[in-house]
């Protein structure tokens, strides 16, 4: 049968991010898309305007329905926005015999919160310890850990933290911004054989919305589909490097670009 793969996250209607991205990465890797939104963001190419948070109750509820035909392969979680929405889904999914992937969304790109501060909390106490994967860039690496990083033996101190807290593999993405080499864009994974590095060039792109959420939900199709977790990031690597490639440009002066979704991915059928 075909995998089933399920995202819990904001609504993105600009389409490059959140629910939206993630059920178009799904598609792209041949898995069946599900996507339970826990809030909905008013936003364009120049940013999130405002947030309207889903209550708790309202997530769960949607949650059980689908749970009632089927559990997912693997289940990806993005931005959740409160305590109470990260509650009601970590009861739910505590029980799944599925592989949670964590992506920590704390902030959008554009500066507005996607997670209050007893939701952080939340999440590190009731929805970390029982993830297969979490996929924190730097900056949300560094709010869960709290430790500041700014070299590579930071990343190296986090990743292991974070493994210590309970999240069984730790991917943190986006370390460029704090290694020497500017011109690589550097992911780093501790997984259960230890630490592994992946590296492609560093694009210079304005097309570059939503690119965190389409790495997390390019590896949960992959897992879902049982790929190893070592060739799943790759191939998402590879994914998103395309996509960025072939980028759509910026809808509006000064906004930022969504990534081309239909460049081709790597899914078994
Ligand atoms: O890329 C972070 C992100 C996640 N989820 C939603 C978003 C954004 C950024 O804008 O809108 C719904």
């Amino acid at each position: 049968m075909t995998a089933i793969a399920l995202s819990i996250a904001g609504s993105d209607p600009s389409g490059g991010a959140g629910i939206q991205a993630d059920l178009k990465v799904f598609h792209q890797f041949k898995t069946i898309g599900w996507s339970v939104p826990s809030l909905l963001t008013i936003q364009n190419s120049r940013g999130v305007q405002d947030v309207i948070q889903l209550r708790g109750k309202d997530v769960a509820a949607q949650l059980s329905a689908l749970l009632e035909d089927a559990t997912p392969a693997a289940v990806k979680t993005g931005a959740l926005g409160s305590a109470d929405v990260v509650h009601s889904i970590a009861e739910l999914l505590r029980p799944l015999e599925t592989k949670l992937i964590i992506d920590p969304v704390i902030m959008s790109s554009s500066g507005t919160p996607l997670l209050q501060e007893d939701g952080l909390k939340a999440l590190v106490e009731n929805l970390l310890p029982q993830c297969y994967l979490i996929t924190p860039n730097i900056a949300e690496a560094s709010a869960l850990s709290g430790i500041e990083i700014h070299s590579e033996d930071c990343v190296h101190r986090a990743l292991a933290a974070l493994r210590d807290m309970g999240a069984k593999n730790v991917l943190i993405t986006g370390g460029h911004s704090v290694g020497k080499t500017e011109s690589v864009a550097r992911d780093t994974l501790l997984g259960s054989d230890g630490i592994s590095v992946f590296e492609s060039p560093l694009q210079n792109s304005r097309s570059t919305h939503g690119t965190g959420c389409t790495f997390s939900a390019a590896i949960t199709a992959l897992l879902a589909q049982n790929t190893p977790l070592v060739t799943a990031v790759r191939d998402a690597k590879h994914y998103i490097d395309g996509a960025i490639a072939e980028g759509v440009e910026p809808m509006s002066p000064g906004g930022t670009g969504n990534l081309n979704f239909n460049v081709p991915a790597s899914g078994k059928r």
